[in-house]
């Protein structure tokens, strides 16, 4: 039988493939650069606490074992391409199909490579869903689009920034108010879903003080790429200082200033949503409960430095422009929002940035 022409042997071939083969490894290869943490936030393979480790020394050991199966199994395939290509005048070469002893070693020894890596795995796997016993439970809620952090023991109920102490476990007890989220911290852990009506639980910990970033990591809607985290480690000074800042409550501004017409402004138009505690005893004082639609407390806005998900103020854009056109298009910022439009003029939103600026 004549030899067909090239080009019906390889009807995909010709001089693009080779143009659009090295394309494609320019893009992948570019998606896996192994950068420093402050240049890649959500880097999986810079650890910073034990857990985050726990995966890690997972990962690089199966990595390198799938490495050398890899290179055994493609150098197998290449040279058995080029050593028996056809050539004029070649008999056909040997046929091994149907070798049972074959057939059983190439059966057992992934068998054998799966059930070693399984060991590991299952165990990692079900250390990490099981906080310790000196954990510090913190309750993580997730909404379109923030996510909001209650301390069960301390009373302190905040949102975006998750303040915790470096060095001690905490203990994430999630749901979701609205539909499903997932909590990710790439270098504190692995991602967990969040789950209307069921609670879910992630093991959380930074050996040393330092802001961590994350993300939501499953497709809650139309902003969900703007549904940030953040994990601010702090000192146990820190921490102390902290917690007695986010106990006590807001002060109410003085009469007659800016920052007092900003907060007759939120009684009108913002407690439907928002929570500000100024004590019991205030007349100005809005507590929304666990069981109803809620934004985030605004009760120490001020002491978070990003917000509305952790996306703002994203970078080259200062923080007050960030809030001002926050206040004046919620949607705009960020698409489907369920702040609306509340129509401020600039006079409002002036007034109201005072009055946040009063809630530390
Ligand atoms: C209908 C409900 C609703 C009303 C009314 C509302 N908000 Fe909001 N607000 C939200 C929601 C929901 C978010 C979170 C949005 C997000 O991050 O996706 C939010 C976020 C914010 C934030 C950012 C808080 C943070 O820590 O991320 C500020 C500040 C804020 N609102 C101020 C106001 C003010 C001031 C008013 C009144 C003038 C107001 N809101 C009225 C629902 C509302
Ligand atoms: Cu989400």
């Amino acid at each position: 039988m004549p030899t067909p022409p090239r080009s019906t042997r390889f009807p995909w071939s010709g001089r693009w493939n080779g143009v659009i083969g090295a394309s494609a490894l320019a893009l992948l290869l570019s998606s896996c650069s192994l950068i420093e943490i402050e240049d890649a936030p959500l880097s999986a393979v810079e650890p910073r606490g034990p857990f985050a480790e726990q995966i890690n020394n997972l990962f690089w050991p199966v990595f390198w074992i799938a490495v050398v199966i890899f290179v055994i199994v493609q150098g197998g395939i290449l040279f058995s391409i080029i050593a028996f290509r056809d050539r004029p005048g070649r008999k056909e070469p040997k046929q091994i199909h149907g070798n049972t002893k074959l057939e059983i070693t190439w059966t057992v020894i992934p068998a054998l490579i799966l059930a070693a890596i399984a060991v590991p795995t299952v165990s990692t796997v079900f250390d990490l869903t099981e906080c310790g016993d000196d954990a510090m439970t913190v309750e993580i809620t997730g909404h379109q689009w923030w996510f909001e952090y209650d301390y069960p023991g301390l009373g302190i109920e905040t949102a975006n920034v998750m303040v915790m102490p470096a060095d001690q476990e905490v203990c994430a007890v999630m749901t979701s108010a609205d539909v499903l989220h997932n909590y990710w911290v790439p270098a504190l852990n692995g991602k967990r879903y969040l789950v209307p009506g069921q609670e879910t639980v992630l093991r959380l910990q930074a050996d040393e003080p330092g802001e961590y970033w994350g993300h939501c990591a499953e497709f809650c809607g139309l902003s969900h790429s703007l549904m940030r985290a953040r994990v601010l480690a702090v000192t146990d000074a820190e921490w102390d200082a902290w917690v007695s800042e986010q106990q006590a409550a807001a002060t109410v501004p003085a009469e007659g200033t800016p920052a007092y017409e900003g907060m007759l402004l939120y009684q009108n138009l913002c407690t439907t949503c928002h929570t500000v505690n100024y004590g019991d005893a205030s007349e100005f004082t809005n507590i929304r409960s666990d069981d109803v639609f809620r934004g985030p407390n605004l009760t120490h806005f001020s002491s978070r430095n990003v917000f509305a998900g952790a996306y703002l103020p994203y970078e080259g854009l200062s923080y007050d422009d960030a809030l001002e056109q926050w206040l004046a298009n919620p949607p705009d910022v960020k698409p489907g929002s369920f702040m609306p439009n509340l129509g401020l003029t600039q006079n409002d939103i002036n007034n109201l940035t005072a009055w946040l600026a009063t809630l530390k």
